[in-house]
């Protein structure tokens, strides 16, 4: 198996695709079609302010299209590659209020895989110029295949995945992904368009000394969570701690994973089931998160064990080293 930094990332999905127990190829033919994707929004991503400077000399984009908003435009891209490459027989997507039936040929109901995605988390910080990311998240359908496909395809408990991974759009380009045997990283080279295998085996560290969470909701938050946010902050042991939250989930999940931390968006009196979506937000990073060898939780059991009800429910999440997220945990039995 693959595992040095000059191995690109078509070498390494052909490498290892036979040791995936599903391997027919239709997999790396999907995530190949992702890391196509993933270029073209980075090239969208990377100009947004030039489009923006150049969009005043008229309502015209560089590429003399209707100027979009980038998630709407991520949103597009990502669906139009994977519906080209006739992979998949559904995708749904945080941009979309329905799943959508890839069903153009008969071909389609052959496909195995539904895809979910969010297009461009953290879109809000383009503006600003912090770095955003795509969320992706990959299942079998679990309705016969020839049949059209349905929402109990997606509705499927996130322990169900057999791939997951983010693009993080930062001072580099990297595709993070799992296909259940360990995280690897990919740096893209912009200048030859080539993903590199950067960070192979990524592990979050056991323990660490970083919490991400929105402190101005401090108020609004159940008592564990509070009881949480203080013990982090107390001078004994290994803390205080240092609070890093940039606003996007990708990259402080990313921060933490390297690092060592936790990322918290609880519930709270304002939002019922906290703001992150299970489907494409929580599920996806939770599968990053145990295969390298991390922790994602709702406050008291396994992200990846809840089974959804709806396609854009929302839940708490909980999720990094190991031994942070079982002391967030321990705090939320005490006083949810
Ligand atoms: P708040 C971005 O909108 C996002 O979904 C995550 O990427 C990010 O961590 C969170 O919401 C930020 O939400 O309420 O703290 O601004």
């Amino acid at each position: 198996m693959l595992r040095n930094k000059n191995t690109t990332l078509g070498e390494y999905i052909i490498e290892n695709q036979s040791s995936f127990q599903y391997s027919s190829g239709e997999l790396s033919k999907l995530i190949n079609a992702i890391r196509l994707a993933a270029k073209v929004v980075n090239y969208e991503v990377n100009k947004a302010g030039l489009v923006d400077i150049l969009g005043d000399a008229g309502d015209t984009n560089i590429q003399g299209e209707d100027q979009q908003k980038l998630d709407v435009l991520a949103n597009q891209k990502f669906i139009q590659t994977l519906k080209n490459r006739e992979i998949v027989c559904g995708i749904a997507s945080e941009e979309e209020d329905h799943f959508i039936a890839i069903n153009s040929s008969d071909q389609q109901h052959q496909n195995k895989y539904v895809v979910l995605i969010d297009p461009l988390d953290g879109s809000s910080n383009i503006d600003v110029n912090v770095s955003v990311g795509t969320i992706f998240s990959i299942y079998r359908r679990v309705t016969p295949i020839g049949t059209p496909v349905a929402m109990e395809d997606f509705l499927q408990p996130g322990r169900n995945q057999v791939a997951a991974g983010y693009i993080i759009y930062g001072t580099s380009t990297m595709l993070v992904y799992t296909t259940g045997d360990g995280v690897n990283g990919f740096t893209l080279n912009p200048a030859i368009g080539t993903f590199y295998l950067s960070h192979p085996n990524m592990q979050f560290p056991e323990r660490g000394n970083i919490y991400s969470v929105n402190e101005g909701n401090y108020n609004h938050f159940p008592q564990g969570v509070k009881n949480y946010i203080k013990y982090c902050q107390k001078e004994e042991e290994d803390r205080p701690y240092t609070s890093r939250y940039i606003g996007s989930l990708v990259s402080d999940f990313h921060r933490n994973m390297i690092k060592g931390g936790i990322y918290i968006y609880p519930k709270s009196s304002t939002a019922s089931n906290g703001k992150l979506r299970l489907l494409y937000e929580c599920n996806p990073m939770a599968f990053i998160a145990e295969q390298a060898q991390g922790k994602a939780s709702d406050g008291f059991g396994p992200i990846l064990d809840i089974k959804p009800e709806e396609l854009h429910q929302r839940v708490p999440f909980f999720c990094g080293s190991k031994k942070m997220v079982e002391k967030a945990e321990e705090f939320m039995a005490h006083q949810a």
